[in-house]
C-alpha cells in the first residue's frame, strides 16, 4: 500500500481488506498506482545493452549453424534481447532485434506476416532476399525491407556466410494482438520480376505518371550502403557536424518522405575522426549497428565501448553522447515513426555544460 497516503493504522488495515475484495471483482484502486501508469517522465524497463560481434555474437551463430540448417529452423536467427526484458524476444519495448545466418547453399523458405521486418547487412555478400517476387542481392551496410504481409524468402548462392541484423515490430505487434502470418507452399518465390526491380522503377526521383502508393511502405526494398555513403561524404563536405548527430541521415519512403516503414524509423550518421557528441535524448528507444570505425557511447551512467558490427541499445529518455578518434558510421532503428504519427514523440539536447551531459554525471 502507498506509504505517501498518510493514513493511520485503523484506515489503512480497513483499505488492505477492501482491495482484497475488490481485486477478486477484478477491480483496484487507482491512488495506489497512479504516478506508476501516468509517469512524470518516460521511464522504461529496458536498460542499455552491447552485444560483442567479434567475440560472442558471431562464434555462437556460427556454432548454430553447424547444429540446424536454415531450412530447419525456418529462419536461422539469434535473438538479440534486452538483459532487462528477459523472455520477452524484445530489444527495446515494441522491438525486436535478431542476428540471422545463412550458409552457402542455403535458403530461408517464403513467409509472409503482419510484421514488418528491415535488415542491416553485417557480413557477407551476393545473397538474396526475394520480397513479393522480387530478388535484391545484398552487400554489406545495405538496408533491406520486407514490410507487413510480403511474402519473404532469403537464399546464399554464394560460398561464404552471409549474417544480417534482424529489426522487427514484434512486439508492437504482440502487443496490439494483431499478428497473423502463413507459410508459402513453395519454399523459393518465382522471380516474377527482374532483380532490383524496384530501385529501377522508384529510385531514381521518377515515378510513372499516375502512380499511387498502395499502402505507407516504401516502394524501395533495398537502400544500397554506396549510395549512403555517398550522401554522407557529400554532407560531411558542406558544413560541420550536428552536435548532438554528427552527420546524421533518415532513410525515407520516396512516395511519402515518411519512414520507409510506418513502425520503424532508420537512420545512418557518420562521426567524423575526433567527433565528441552533445549528450542528448529523445523518447524513442534506439537499436545502433556499428558499420565502420570503433568508439564508445555513454549511456547514462554506463560507458560502452565498440567497434565495427557490434550492436548497442540506448533505452528512452535515457542521455548518451558518443566519442569516437576515427571516422565511424552508425546505422540505427527506432520506433520513432509511431510515437511522430501519435505526437508521442520528444527530444531533447544538453550544452556540454549541462549536469545532464551524461560525461559530466
Ligand atoms: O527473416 O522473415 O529475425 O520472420 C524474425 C522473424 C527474421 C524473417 C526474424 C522473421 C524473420
Amino acid at each position: 500500500m502507498s506509504e505517501a497516503l498518510n493514513l493511520d493504522v485503523n484506515r489503512r488495515a480497513r483499505l488492505q481488506q477492501l482491495y482484497g475484495s475488490l481485486s477478486e471483482h477484478a477491480m483496484a484502486p487507482l491512488w495506489e498506482s497512479l504516478h506508476s501508469l501516468v509517469k512524470a517522465t518516460p521511464r522504461t524497463q529496458a536498460v542499455p545493452a552491447k552485444w560483442d560481434y567479434k567475440r560472442v555474437v558471431r562464434p555462437f551463430l556460427i556454432e548454430c549453424g553447424d547444429l540446424i540448417t536454415a531450412q530447419e529452423a525456418e529462419r536461422r536467427v539469434l535473438i538479440l534481447e534486452n538483459p532487462a526484458l528477459s523472455g520477452s524476444a524484445s530489444i527495446t519495448r515494441t522491438l525486436y532485434a535478431g542476428v540471422q545466418l545463412i550458409l552457402p547453399g542455403e535458403i530461408a523458405p517464403a513467409h509472409r506476416h503482419v510484421q514488418s521486418a528491415l535488415r542491416f547487412i553485417i557480413e557477407g555478400k551476393g545473397a538474396y532476399t526475394s520480397v513479393d517476387g522480387e530478388r535484391t542481392i545484398m552487400q554489406p551496410g545495405d538496408f533491406v525491407l520486407t514490410p507487413n504481409w510480403r511474402w519473404h524468402d532469403h537464399g546464399n548462392e554464394t560460398t561464404e556466410p552471409m549474417i544480417w541484423l534482424d529489426g522487427l515490430d514484434i512486439p508492437l505487434v504482440l502487443f496490439l494482438d494483431a499478428s497473423f502470418a502463413e507459410r508459402s507452399s513453395a519454399d523459393t518465390q518465382p522471380a516474377l520480376k527482374p532483380a532490383d526491380d524496384s530501385r529501377l522503377q522508384f529510385g531514381n526521383n521518377l515515378f510513372p505518371v499516375g502512380w499511387k502508393p498502395g499502402d505507407k511502405n516504401s516502394p524501395l526494398i533495398n537502400y544500397p550502403y554506396e549510395r549512403s555513403c555517398a550522401t554522407l561524404d557529400s554532407m560531411r563536405r558542406k558544413g560541420p557536424p550536428d552536435p548532438a548527430h554528427g552527420y546524421k541521415l533518415r532513410y525515407i519512403n520516396p512516395a511519402t518522405g515518411k519512414s520507409p516503414m510506418p513502425t520503424i524509423g532508420a537512420f545512418i550518421q557518420l562521426l567524423p575522426a575526433e567527433f565528441s557528441s552533445a549528450g542528448y535524448r529523445s523518447t524513442d528507444s534506439t537499436v545502433y549497428a556499428v558499420v565502420e570505425g570503433e568508439g564508445r557511447t555513454v549511456i547514462g551512467e554506463q560507458t560502452f565501448s565498440w567497434e565495427s558490427k557490434d550492436i548497442f541499445v540506448v533505452p528512452s529518455w535515457h542521455w548518451h553522447a558518443h566519442e569516437v578518434s576515427q571516422d565511424a558510421i552508425l546505422f540505427s532503428f527506432s520506433d520513432r515513426p509511431v510515437q511522430e504519427e501519435l505526437g508521442f514523440w520528444r527530444e531533447e539536447q544538453a550544452d556540454a555544460s549541462s549536469p545532464h551531459d551524461p560525461r559530466s554525471t
